[in-house]
């Protein structure tokens, strides 16, 4: 009922950014209160959309913009001051993956179960059923594996996800992954890995690692292909790896701020680090770091040991073994230049892309504060129903789009007589660049109140 799909005549759909992105149909595929063309031309691949298609031609414009390869943006300073500490030590950096993947890419060659949530329309943005935006680098690694002829390999990429929106959450942001592999066939393994370990630069930081010396436990299980010592020394390398990475991404925006003039307390107090347990379907053991800045614990990287099954689909031996890593550049990057809103890596205002430039770590000056404009909507579902947060969002976004500072889910309950389910949103309305009128937001918040009414049934409250 609620994923009605149905044909419908539109326009064509002219792209803001790339010639290479050609949305142009004459039939149209409308669901939950978007219409989608018949074929979404994307990087030069054509694809038919179908009853998955949920990507909106705002997320396919973001596609085009290629922060990470802008040398003069955050994104791409950091990914380039990573880059340049890598150097030299047997990695290929790969920068120019599309972000067009096939499920096979993204999911299965990972061994995403078929349940994981991951997987669903509203959580993921797909093409059509076999073909999404990478919701990861990770969906990069099957290829890599297959073709890299260095030891290891950085992969710097966009990545998009139907997520909720806040000042450190959105639909589209940037991930580095790295991985690095072995053979057990290249004579004393223990003994190379060893001196691999040697070879990482030393660095000052405070470590806090409960799975150090004991890496694996029931919990967090290591494979039966890898001798103990192995993935002892395997994940040793690993993390002093990320934490020799951290550390000179931390350090250069330490020594910024001093030259910067800043003399906060925290410029001469060592970084603190710590590793903490995770899961992830495609490594064995998982971990993830945080780090501790200004007085909080920043998630920031997933990690393991790869799974041998993906290497074997990448057409590997038996004889491999190594490490993935995946580090978030968006919330690190807000760190290092000052950036409150994660918005503003998409601005096209030249008052934020002027104040940087390649090799600093400038802080951010704002050139404005414009007040929000807040607004709640309250419905009532039809009975036995419920609204997964994500499509209230992109309701929200498709008529606001970056004038969506937030969406909160603020309140729900069900009505003990009739049965149907309350839910109530907090929206609030603003611009980066401009102050907004309530005459203008009370006209976009009516239309997104009628395509709630329309998609989903609601009774607004
Ligand atoms: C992953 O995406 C895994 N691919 C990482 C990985 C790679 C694990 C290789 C093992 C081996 P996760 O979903 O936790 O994991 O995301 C990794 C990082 O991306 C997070 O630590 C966070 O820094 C960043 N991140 C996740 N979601 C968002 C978001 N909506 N906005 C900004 N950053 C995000
Ligand atoms: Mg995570």
């Amino acid at each position: 009922m609620l994923k009605q799909v149905m044909i419908a005549r539109s326009r064509v759909v002219v792209p803001r950014f790339s010639q290479f992105l050609r949305v142009q149909t004459i039939r149209s595929i409308t669901q939950n209160g978007q219409t989608y063309p018949d074929e979404i031309s994307l990087d030069g691949k054509t694809y038919k959309t179908d009853e998955w298609t949920n990507v909106p031609s705002y997320i396919l414009d973001l596609t085009q913009r290629r922060l990470h390869q802008n040398p003069d943006h955050p994104i791409g300073i950091l990914r380039d001051l990573v880059e340049q500490n890598m150097k030299g030590m047997g990695y290929t950096f790969y920068n120019d993956f599309k972000p067009g993947v096939t499920t096979y890419q993204n999911f299965d060659v990972l061994g995403f179960p078929q349940d994981h949530v991951g997987r669903s329309r509203s959580d993921t943005y797909y093409i059509n059923k076999d073909n999404l935006l990478r919701t990861h680098t990770s969906a990069h690694e099957h290829e890599c594996f297959r073709e890299c002829k260095t030891p290891g390999y950085i992969i710097s990429a966009d990545v998009y996800r139907k997520d909720e929106i806040d000042r450190t959450h959105y639909p589209a942001f940037h991930q580095m992954e790295g991985a690095r592999l072995w053979s057990k066939n290249s004579g004393n393994l223990e003994e190379i890995i060893a001196k691999d370990i040697e070879d990482i630069p030393k660095t000052n930081i405070i470590v806090e690692d409960p799975f150090r010396e004991n890496c694996f436990s029931a919990e967090n299980p290591k494979q039966d292909y890898m001798t103990d010592k192995e993935v002892q020394l395997v994940s040793t390398h690993l993390k002093k790896t990320v934490e020799y990475l951290v550390n000179q991404v931390f350090e250069a925006a330490r020594k910024s701020a001093k030259l910067a003039g800043s003399t906060e307390p925290y410029l001469n107090e060592p970084l603190k680090i710590r590793w903490v347990e995770a899961y992830f379907p495609w490594t064995a053991p998982s971990w993830e770091i945080e780090v501790w800045w200004k007085g909080e614990w920043l998630e920031c990287c997933g990690s393991g040991l790869v799974r041998q099954q993906v290497l074997l689909n990448a057409g590997l031996g038996e004889d491999k073994l190594g490490w993935a890593f995946g580090i978030g550049l968006d919330r690190i990057a807000m760190l290092l230049f000052g950036i409150p809103d994660i918005r503003l890596f998409w601005s096209l205002d030249e008052r934020f892309s002027k104040q940087f430039t390649n090799g600093h770590i400038s802080t951010f000056v704002p050139y404005s504060k414009y007040p929000g404009i807040k607004r709640d909507i309250s419905f009532w579902l039809p009975k036995g129903v419920s609204l997964h947060d994500n499509e209230v969002m992109e309701v929200v976004r498709s008529h606001a789009g970056d004038l969506t500072e937030s969406v909160v889910n603020i309140d729900e309950f069900i009505h003990p007589k009739t049965g149907k389910k309350s839910q109530t949103y907090r929206l609030n309305y603003q611009s980066m660049d401009r102050n907004l009128t309530n005459v203008h937001i009370n006209e976009l918040h009516s239309r997104v109140e009628e395509d709630l009414k329309k998609f989903f049934d609601v009774e607004i409250r």
